[in-house]
């Protein structure tokens, strides 16, 4: 079996936390860090991920992970992280992939490790994710269009899934690979789209960070096509476009791996694309961001607000240059 469905002997979903007092919830926690256990109204909330909104499989046995928000943030609706999606390889349009998405599938999948690692193979998605705890990871989304979003992930550390297939001293980069398969991802059909398959890479310590993230799941569910499934990474303090869905291929690799938008334009998207409040896009200002489902745009936080957590990994580095 896949990652842990929920049992039939699982809370009906009449028993399970209203939505209301789901997001009332995260609203309240805002500004807490870790792992707190809060409480609501005197008696504990049920888990969060047992009350996904949408109509996926939902998740079971999933703890409660990185949450650490602003007093401004909350989470983006189930709806808009749905379907206000950048997915070229369903369309250019940010309704495109929820609209054309339901051709991709899913299963089987398999994710073929090679490089420099002492464990290559292809591998079953089930047996990759089997030996992984699942976790609610809350983070905020920045993409370098300008919008933003906050979503609440299931997934776990990307390192712990690295470090299984025991990569050698030598491994300085490791390259992420979308699926390309033209019948089911229509976008792919389009000649003057992106080339393909989309890839993106990281610094080895970059992907080693514990908030380098694999998501399988979002809102408690197993994650919607549109989304990347059933396998993608997340990147909270990088654009975006850092993160790339429906992975079927990682591998290590010594030098620097080329990134598809970087490969596009290289003027305006750089390797490394950490969000940057003073490091413009040549056509627009990255200074601020528009929250979607808010009005007013607000300032953008050096790292996405993820400094304290990753700036260490770029002490020295000009990041006006490597951008
Ligand atoms: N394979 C692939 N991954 C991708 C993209 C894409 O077009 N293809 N778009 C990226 C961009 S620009 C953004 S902002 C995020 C959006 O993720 P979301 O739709 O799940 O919010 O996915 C990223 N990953
Ligand atoms: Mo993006």
């Amino acid at each position: 079996m896949l990652i842990r469905i929920a049992k039939a002997s699982d809370p009906a979903s009449s028993e399970i936390t209203p939505r209301s007092v789901y997001l009332d919830r995260r609203t309240f926690m805002a500004g807490t860090a870790g792992f707190a256990t809060l409480t609501l109204g005197g008696c504990k909330p049920k888990a969060a991920t047992s009350s996904g909104p949408g109509t996926n499989a939902k998740l079971a046995d999933v703890k409660e992970g990185y949450r650490k928000l602003g007093s401004a943030d909350t989470l983006t609706t189930y709806d808009a992280v749905t379907s206000y999606n950048n997915f070229y390889e369903f369309g250019t349009d940010k309704e495109d992939p929820a609209k054309e998405a339901h051709r991709l599938k899913p299963r089987p999948w398999t994710v073929k490790v090679d490089g420099l690692c002492n464990k290559p193979g292809t591998i079953d998605f089930d047996d990759l994710i089997k030996p992984h705890a699942l976790e609610e990871r809350i983070f905020r989304l920045r993409c370098v269009e300008g919008w933003s979003m906050v979503i609440p992930w299931v997934g776990f550390s990307l390192g712990d899934l690295l470090k299984g297939f025991e990569p050698q001293g030598s491994a300085k980069f490791v390259q992420f690979e979308t699926l390309v398969r033209p019948a089911e991802m229509i976008g792919q059909k389009d000649a003057f789209s992106l080339k393909w398959p989309y890839v993106e890479g990281l610094r080895m310590d970059e992907a080693m960070n514990p908030l380098a993230t694999v998501a399988v799941g979002l809102y408690g569910e197993v994650l919607p096509n549109q989304n990347g499934a059933p396998i993608r990474v997340v990147l909270p303090w990088k654009y975006g476009f850092k993160s790339a869905k429906s992975i079927v291929r990682i591998s290590f690799v010594e030098k620097q791996p080329e990134n598809t938008w970087k490969v596009m334009q290289s003027r305006e998207y750089g390797f490394y694309s950490n969000v940057n409040p003073s490091v413009d896009h040549p056509r627009w200002s990255q200074k601020t961001e528009r929250r979607i489902g808010d009005f007013r745009r607000r300032d953008t936080l050096m790292f996405n607000g993820y400094e304290e957590e990753v700036a260490s990994l770029y002490a020295g580095m000009d990041l006006k240059k490597n951008f």
